[in-house]
This record gives C-alpha cells, structure tokens and sequence, in this order.
C-alpha cells in the first residue's frame, strides 16, 4: 500500500518551553492581527486551544481571565448557545469550547446552565444523534460535544443517553474505528470524538479494542508521526486524535511513544514558537494544544497532566468530581 510520510532531519530536537508560552501569550494581540481576524468563524474554540495549551505548560497560569469570561458572556444567545464571535450563531462546537473555558476558570457556576441544557438537549435527534446547530447537520462530533458539555456541566442525565450511546455504537465499522454517520469511513478524528462520548457515557464496553487499537497503532509512520486514516501524511493533530484514543482503550503501549514525541518536537517552530501541523510548515493554536496535550499524555517534561477524554487539565476534571471510563492495559 502506498505510504506517505515526511522525512526529518537528525538534528536533535530542543525543546522550546519559553516560546511556546509566548506563542500563546501573543496570539490575538497585534503581531498575529491577521491570523487573528482570520480565525473570527472559530475564535472561541481558538481561546480554548490556547487557554488549555498554556495552562499545561505555564503550570496552570493563565493571564487576563476575566476578560477572557467577559468574551464567553458577549457570546451567548438567547437560546443557550454559544457563537465563536459576536454576531455569529450559535453552535454546539463553539457551546462546548465555551463551557470547557469557563470550567477552566473555575466559572462554571457563574454560566446560565440551565439554558445551556435546554440548548443541547433539543439537539438531539430522535434516533439518538445531535445536530451541531438549529441548521440540522448530523456528525458524531456533535455527539460528542453534547456529553462532554452536559457531563461537565454534571447534567448528562438530561439527554437521552441510551440512545446518544446507540447511535454512536452504529457509526462503529468493520475495522473497530468510527465515521461521522453510520457507514461513514472511520477517520481519526471522529474515533477520538466516539471513544470520548462512550468513555463519558462509561460505556467502551460497545468497542472491540483490541481491533480498533491495532487500527489506531498502525496509523504511526517511519517519522513517527501519525496519520488519520491509511495513505494520508503525518499531522500533529493526530498525535492527539489518536495517541489519546489509544490511551483511553489502554493500548497506548501500541505504538512507539519516543518516536511519536521526536515527530511532534520536530514540528516546532523554532523562531515564534508554537506546532504546525508537520516539520517546517506555520505554527498555530490548533496544532499547538494537540502537540502539547499530546506530549503531556506522555507526560513530558514539567507538563501538568491532560484528561485523555476532555483535552482538559486533569486537575480541573478531579474538582468537577468527573471520572471518564479509561481502560487498564490488557
Ligand atoms: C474538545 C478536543 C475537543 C474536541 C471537540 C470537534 C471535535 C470535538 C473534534 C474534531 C475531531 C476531528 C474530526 C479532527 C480532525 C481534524 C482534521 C485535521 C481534519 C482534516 O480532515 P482531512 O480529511 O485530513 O482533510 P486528512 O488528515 O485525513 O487528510
């Protein structure tokens, strides 16, 4: 089968701490201006990438957090959800992104939860799905932002999570991984969004892992890197996708973590600081979170620990009292 991969440079790879906290430092003041205004259509998922990137690796200090709170409020409706910018409309993705900053502050309970719960829950759909808006677009992504929003929020038992569980459980396919719809091609992405909502839902009973591990282990490629799907390049974003997927099925030992990790440094940049998404190619907050929350997964260096299913500090899981279902290695 035909194979793509980059190839890196035997340079050893420093490790740029300082910078990468002044990546995230700047990001939206004047230098990065452009890439800022650019990103307006997901500006809120844009904070909680950065927030939750430098909280891990700044231990757990984050500047300016009311106004970024004030951010979060100039963004609700009416309806309980969330824009990604004023004057645009809500969404479950940018709901999400919006809940998982104010727990982050340790503002949840300063939220309108109960509007937020009455948003999510007329998402779903009779045959147990989400709509990521009121435009009606049917992903597993959505369903995943649904549970992790209510389960946060300590609300799951407000949807009906048999059948968010059975909807879920029909998007698995013949290789053990998971597609946006039923019959939909698995893809890296949505198995992390699949693997997340069945370890919230505490049931990865549904999952075969020992075939869908061996999918998820072969996705790592001689660079060490790992792709979402046979055939395609590497891409950092994966090195959370799928490495936490592994983690949360206990197969983490699957694949060649010291590999994984030299991919991932060799995908800083080593003047701005900051990951992009492969070797050489521009840094941003995407793929910043993702190479970070990965490397912490490793637990690299002084990095505060991540909760392999929230991309979230662990020590913000542990005060909400949340215990995601995570299993043992075999
Ligand atoms: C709270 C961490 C967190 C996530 C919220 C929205 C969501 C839940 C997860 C997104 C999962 C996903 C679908 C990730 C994939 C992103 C990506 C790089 C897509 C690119 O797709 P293609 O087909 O890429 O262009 P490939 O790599 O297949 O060429």
């Amino acid at each position: 089968m035909l194979q793509k991969d980059v190839k890196l440079d035997d340079s050893p790879k420093q490790w740029l701490l300082k910078k990468h906290i002044d990546f995230l430092q700047s990001f939206g003041k004047e230098k990065h201006q452009y890439e800022s205004n650019m990103m307006e259509f997901l500006r809120m998922s844009g904070m909680y990438w950065g927030l939750t990137a430098l909280y891990i690796i700044n231990d757990g200090k984050i500047p300016q957090q009311e106004e970024i709170f004030e951010y979060i409020k100039i963004c609700e409706h009416n309806c309980g959800g969330y824009s990604p910018a004023p004057g645009h409309d809500p969404h479950l993705l940018y709901t999400l992104s919006a809940v998982q900053i104010a727990c982050i502050l340790n503002r949840e309970q300063d939220l309108p939860i109960d509007n937020i719960i009455s948003y999510v829950k007329q998402l779903q759909q009779d045959d147990g799905s989400f709509a990521g808006d009121k435009w009606g677009e049917i992903d597993t992504r959505y369903s995943f932002c649904a549970l992790a929003c209510l389960s946060l929020l300590g609300k799951l038992n407000e949807i009906n999570l048999e059948k968010a569980v059975n909807f879920i459980n029909s998007c698995q396919n013949f290789d053990g991984g998971f597609g946006s719809r039923p019959g939909s091609e698995s893809h890296g992405g949505l198995i992390y969004c699949c693997v997340g909502a069945l370890s919230i839902a505490g049931r990865l009973d549904l999952i075969d892992a020992d075939t869908l591990g061996w999918w998820l282990a072969e996705r790592q490629l001689p660079s060490g890197g790992l792709n979402g799907r046979p055939e395609k390049l590497p891409d950092v974003c994966y090195s959370w996708w799928v490495f936490s997927s592994l983690n949360i099925l206990g197969r983490d030992h699957w694949i060649d973590k010291e590999e994984l990790k030299n991919f991932i440094l060799a995908s800083q940049d080593t003047e701005s600081g900051g990951f992009s998404d492969r070797p050489g190619d521009e840094p941003d907050p995407f793929h910043t979170l993702f190479g970070l929350a990965a490397l912490s997964l490793m637990s690299y260096d002084k990095m505060l620990p991540i909760d392999p299913t929230f991309c979230m500090p662990k020590c913000v899981i542990n005060r909400l009292g949340i215990q995601p279902q995570i299993l043992p290695h075999p």
